[in-house]
């Protein structure tokens, strides 16, 4: 991206613990920052660090080029913007905080009708990644305030962009974050499984994480048959992979440990 710009000053809005983290790699930056949150003591560590503190949200929303929002949650983040909206006008706002794809669509077309520059984004991350090598931010909306502050996104993870449709960030946020409860599930169905046996959750562990690993890189090879149904060949067609996901249901009822999870699986998966 080779127009990025630094910010000349970033005001970040929600300091729990994952606008905290946040503030800090903006700090860690060089960035002139002010913050704000609800309960001001949570401001008093980055204040300790050089960070400005506005007395309220509205003061946070006027005073800088860039605006981070990392609340609990759309309601909280509405409450704070809507009646900033004529502050607000011709300033870049990101939203970090998570939301629906529809909740971020309708942000997205109030931003529009103020002239407001508006990105949502999915931090795909724990407040310990932010600014480390596994953590990336996914952003939709304003392309060109996505160009504009790479290089301040850059300091929270790899700053991926995933289209202008507001809503497309948290959508792959929420598909992303799907994956990986389903995952959990599996392993802890797993877990009450082995422990029939005599086996250990800690066991199952160190023996389901290598294979899954392994397993992911495969997305990529399915990825295209389910772009383009017609012209994919699956490796496991339908009817074998709900014989096998039958076989692991009746495992499951033979040791008493059966839930629903293996029969929604076989509704909703088809050949692999
Ligand atoms: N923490 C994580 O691992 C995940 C990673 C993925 C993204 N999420 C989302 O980030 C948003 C904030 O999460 P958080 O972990 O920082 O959450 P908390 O520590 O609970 O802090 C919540 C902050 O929101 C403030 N707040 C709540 N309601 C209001 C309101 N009505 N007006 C103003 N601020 C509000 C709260 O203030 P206070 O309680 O300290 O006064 C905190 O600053 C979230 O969307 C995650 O889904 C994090």
């Amino acid at each position: 991206m080779s127009n990025s710009v630094t910010a000349q000053h970033i005001s970040v809005l929600g300091l729990g613990a994952m606008g905290a983290a946040l503030a800090q790699a903006l700090l860690a930056g060089g960035h002139q920052l002010t913050v704000w949150n609800r309960t001001p003591s949570r401001a008093e560590a980055l204040v300790s660090q050089g960070a400005q503190v506005a007395a309220t949200s509205a003061e946070a929303l006027a005073v800088a080029d860039l605006v981070i929002l990392c609340l609990l949650d759309d309601a909280s983040v509405r409450e704070h913007l809507e009646p900033a909206a004529a502050a607000l006008r011709g300033r870049t706002v990101i939203n970090l905080t998570t939301a629906t794809p529809e909740q971020a669509r309708s942000l997205g077309r109030w931003a529009a009708e103020h002239e407001v520059a508006l990105m949502d984004g999915g931090i795909m991350a724990v407040p310990s990644m932010i600014g480390g090598p596994a953590a990336f931010v996914l952003y939709s909306g304003a392309a060109a305030e996505f160009e504009r502050f790479h290089g301040v996104l850059e300091l929270f993870g790899r700053a991926e962009f995933v289209g202008e449709d507001f809503g497309a960030a948290a959508m792959y946020d929420l598909a992303i974050l799907g994956g990986m409860y389903s995952m959990f599930a599996g392993f802890q169905q797993g877990a009450k499984m082995v422990r029939t046996t005599g086996g250990t959750a800690a066991h199952l562990a160190t023996l389901m994480a290598p294979f899954l690993q392994a397993m992911t890189t495969m997305f990529a090879q399915y990825a295209p048959g389910i772009d383009d149904p017609e012209s994919y060949v699956p490796e496991q067609d339908a009817d074998f992979t709900a014989g096998a996901i039958g076989t692991i249901d009746k495992a499951a009822v033979e040791s008493g440990t059966a839930t629903e999870l293996f029969g929604v699986l076989l509704r909703t998966l088809p050949g692999i």
